[in-house]
């Protein structure tokens, strides 16, 4: 296995100036011919290499001749062709399986549908090609296929000619005007339904929009339509980008190892984001939706128009395109609740895997399989340090930014550096400190010790960086940080963004009568932990302007508590006096649902240096109970006020009471007496909505063995057929805490609904075990073993979605000797399986050594 490094990357030797491609699509097999221009961009070159995977050459010509096997060499993953002159074309036809592809990667089916799944490297799979993104060519596309099963042929870019001249087959010629890079390449055929609309840009151009679905869905399409329409518009007022072609297509497929791809003009999407009802689809589906259509979206100017040179500038499209759609979700909904949202996803994922031994930059160096590298780290961190950007330009700077990185490097395949050149253009920061987040992995602390003194008032910040994977040191950071004072009435007496530079600085605030609380990392504008001295959490819930330190404040002030209950078993009654203090709010109701909400067990796992789940389980438990006892009253009164009248209503205000309802409902379910049961129950039967049917059959799950059993039943037989739902079913049933889980999911495995070649269910059943740490953990070691059985089952269908299982044992080297050993046991086992995939290898050996 080898790896391959940024520092190795080459320009180039050839450009393709010109693909034409003809798909002949069977049941049995599909032919590709692709003709190629090609022009010798390096005079010193005589051989060209193209890749190609699993290649079954049938014809191969140069300029119309015929090649000599001499003229060529097939390889492992290589197709190099000796001798070529300065400019030629170059045909080749081979044929390809789709049918029998379960990688889900290239050109497969799912279900009955042809799609495909190119970046990064999925292209050569299809045809001999340089498979690289900065290699950008203008695409011609003709799909021939049978009439009856396959009606529908997309491909990008515009329809130029229909092919109707044949008995049972027809065909269709696409053409991309816009040169654009082999992973954006999506060729889709079956038998769809469709819903369409129409989008006028600013420049006054009429763009047809179609979502594609399985028949029978189409009414299952209209919130992702809307979406598509608002993205479009927010682009146009945000940033002044309009779409660039006259038609955008959707297409949603079930089997996807993602949630979707922003192919040029045909966007290929995981049903999961494109399909919702509200008697299928909970309100934070609805929300998911929203953002991924418009994160496709986002695409086409940050990743398509502007692409990365190579997949380790790869956060140079991600990273900015995850800024752009929580900056759009923060416009279309609750900006702070968004941003808590946003928050709570990067510390649970993103935090733990850079801790973890797959640690790495948002730029890594290197990689074995770049499909391991779509991580947290690269999406969630890269656009918190795209934010950071941001907060550093302001919004002014910040957008004449952005248009010069437009002018520049429009139809290019460029760099983060040239990313941040533009950016450094418009604003005045350090450019060399900062490129450091693009280096450097791990998430930096930030330590903070006051003082006061005759009315002064200063900080000592200390940053503390930890040690790169292979434990070489790394430097302080360069960051924005937003801060505020308060005085002891609770009335701002500041707000400021200081810029951190060093490794130890002290700021001072003068002329203060008395000494001031703090509120820092305010909005969250840099991704760092702070470490407290003394904090005033219990004062900052009560009095920060700052909704998000305000949140932050609760976290804190509950992950200290939690602490203390493992450390000493007792309960600190400010905190739950605090506590109480929020019950009365009278805030945002989805905000103040955030709020209530006490922290995950991911997140007392990350305070401590050797993770004891049970001790968290039980210390959160008992705080929670002791809540729910306390505020029983209280709890039941909210439940009561914002449960009826009973609505449908996907409205801001009917979202956030049904969000602050069922967060009462679920705490009070510690309580497992009857009365809570029934109203789950009760709940359970009226529901109107996704959102509460699924609450009501989790705590159900947890907390009534009999109410449970009849409200799994009836919900399986009312969604067997619906697969999205079905995911939801199996993901309650594998997070479940009762003692018999592992029992239940290996019997789950053989329902007839489940399908191990669908990532969703994969996901959903074995994932969700996976993440069940009271279960997974298991002292006896029944989990990992379960799991690295699956691992090496799966691999073999699909190495990306085993390889993403690996990562369930990322924490192994912060648990206990005797579940380090089991881990270690477990993956022995499967890193010795003969031909395992280099996806999980890559994990897998990372987390041994
Ligand atoms: N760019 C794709 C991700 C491709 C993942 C390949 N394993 C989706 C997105 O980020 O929009
Ligand atoms: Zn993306």
């Amino acid at each position: 296995v080898k790896a391959k490094y940024l520092k190795d990357y080459k320009k180039p030797a050839y450009a393709i100036e010109s693909v034409d491609l003809l798909f002949e699509l069977f049941e049995e097999e599909t032919f590709v011919t692709n003709t190629m221009q090609i022009k010798k961009t390096d005079a010193s070159v005589n051989d060209l290499t193209l890749d190609a995977v699993n290649l079954e050459l049938l014809e191969l010509s140069l300029n119309d001749l015929k090649l000599q096997e001499s003229r060529y060499i097939i390889e492992e993953e290589k197709l190099t062709v000796l001798n070529v002159p300065d400019a030629f074309e170059i045909k080749i036809k081979n044929k390809i399986y789709p049918q029998d592809n379960t990688e889900l990667e290239g050109l497969y089916k799912s279900g009955d549908i042809f799609c495909t799944q190119n970046e990064p490297e999925g292209f050569r799979s299809i045809t001999p090609f340089l498979d690289r993104p900065d290699i950008m060519s203008l695409f011609t596309t003709t799909i021939l296929a049978d009439k009856k099963k396959y009606p529908v042929l997309l491909s990008n870019g515009n329809k130029i000619k229909c092919h109707e001249d044949f008995k049972e087959r027809h065909g269709v010629t696409w053409h991309d005007p816009h040169p654009k890079p082999s992973y954006l390449f999506a060729l889709v055929a079956g038998n769809l339904g469709s819903i369409s609309d129409e989008f006028t840009t600013i420049q006054g151009n009429k763009v047809a929009l179609n979502i594609y679905c399985d028949l029978g869905n189409e009414q299952k399409c209209h919130h992702a339509m809307h979406s598509l329409k608002a993205s479009m518009k927010w682009d146009e007022e945000k940033y002044g980008r309009a779409y660039d072609l006259d038609i955008y297509n959707i297409v949603a497929v079930d089997s996807f190892n993602m949630g979707a791809m922003e192919n040029k003009g045909l966007n290929i999407f995981n049903s999961a984001y494109v399909l919702a009802d509200t008697d299928t689809a909970t309100d934070a589906n609805f929300m998911g939706i929203e953002s991924v259509i418009a994160h496709e979206y986002f695409h086409n100017w940050t990743g398509n128009r502007i692409t990365c040179r190579d997949w380790f500038q790869l956060t140079l499209k991600e990273g900015l395109t995850v800024f752009r759609d929580q900056c759009f979700s923060a416009d279309m909904n609750s900006a702070q609740v968004q941003r808590i949202e946003d928050v709570k996803a990067l510390r649970e994922r993103q935090f733990v895997e850079d801790a973890s031994p797959t640690r790495h930059p948002i730029q890594p160096e290197s990689y074995i399989s770049m499909n391991n590298f779509y991580t947290a780290t690269v999406y969630e961190k890269g656009a918190e340090v795209i934010r950071m950007v941001y907060t550093l330009l302001g919004e002014k700077n910040y957008r004449q930014a952005m248009d010069l990185y437009f002018e520049t490097f429009d139809g290019q395949a460029v760099t983060t550096d040239d990313f941040l050149w533009a950016m450094h253009e418009c604003g005045d920061f350090d450019l060399e400190l900062f490129k450091r987040w693009y280096k450097q992995s791990g998430t930096p602390r930030l330590h903070v010790k006051e003082s006061f003194e005759n009315g002064t008032y200063s900080i000592l910040l200390t940053q503390k960086i930890p040690d790169d994977v292979d434990g070489k040191k790394q430097k302080p950071c360069y960051y924005p940080l937003k801060m505020g004072l308060l005085d002891r009435d609770g009335s701002e007496i500041l707000a400021k963004t200081l810029i951190i530079s060093k490794e130890s600085e002290t700021f001072v605030f003068e002329n203060l009568k008395e000494k001031p609380v703090l509120s820092i990392n305010r909005d969250f504008s840099v991704p760092i932990i702070v470490e407290y001295g003394e904090a005033q959490f219990a004062f900052l819930m009560k009095y920060d302007t700052n909704s998000f330190t305000q949140y932050e404040a609760t976290q804190n002030f509950a992950l200290r508590t939690i602490s203390e209950i493992i450390e000493s078993s007792a309960i600190n009654d400010d905190f739950v006096d605090a506590y109480g203090h929020l019950l009365d709010l009278d805030v945002d109701l989805s905000y103040k649902a955030l709020l209530l909400e006490l922290p995950s067990v991911s997140a007392v796992m990350q305070l401590q240096k050797e993770i004891d789940f049970d001790a968290i389980y039980d210390a959160q438990d008992k705080l929670l109970l002791h809540i729910a006892q306390k505020y029983k009253e209280k709890l039941l009164d909210i439940y009561k006020q914002n449960h009826l009248p009973a609505s449908a209503s996907l409205e801001a205000k009917y979202i956030a009471k049904r969000a602050i309802k069922n967060r009462a409902l679920k705490i009070l379910s510690i309580l497992k007496n009857d009365e809570v049961a029934e109203l789950a129950q009760k709940q359970y039967e009226e529901s109107l909505t996704m959102t509460d049917r699924i609450v009501a059959l989790d705590v159900l799950e947890n907390l009534h063995v009999s109410y449970a059993e009849v409200a799994l039943q009836d919900f399986y037989n009312r969604y067997k057929d619906e697969t999205l739902v079905m995911n939801k079913y199996f993901a309650i049933l594998a997070s479940s805490s009762r003692y018999d889980v592992l029992e239940r999911v290996e019997k789950l495995q053989r329902d007839k609904v489940y399908d191990e070649k669908v990532p969703n269910l994969v996901r959903s059943l074995v994932g969700s075990f996976a993440r069940n740490h009271k279960h997974f953990h298991a002292k006896d070691g029944s989990g990992y073993k379960f799991l690295a059985d699956k691992i090496i089952e799966i691999d073999k269908i699909n190495p990306q979605i085993a390889s993403g299982l690996c990562g369930a044992f990322k924490v192994c080297d912060k648990m206990n000797k005797h579940n380090q050993d089991l881990i270690k046991k477990e993956l022995s086992r499967v890193i010795s399986t003969q031909g395992l995939s280099k996806n999980s290898f890559e994990i897998i050996d990372k987390i041994l050594k």
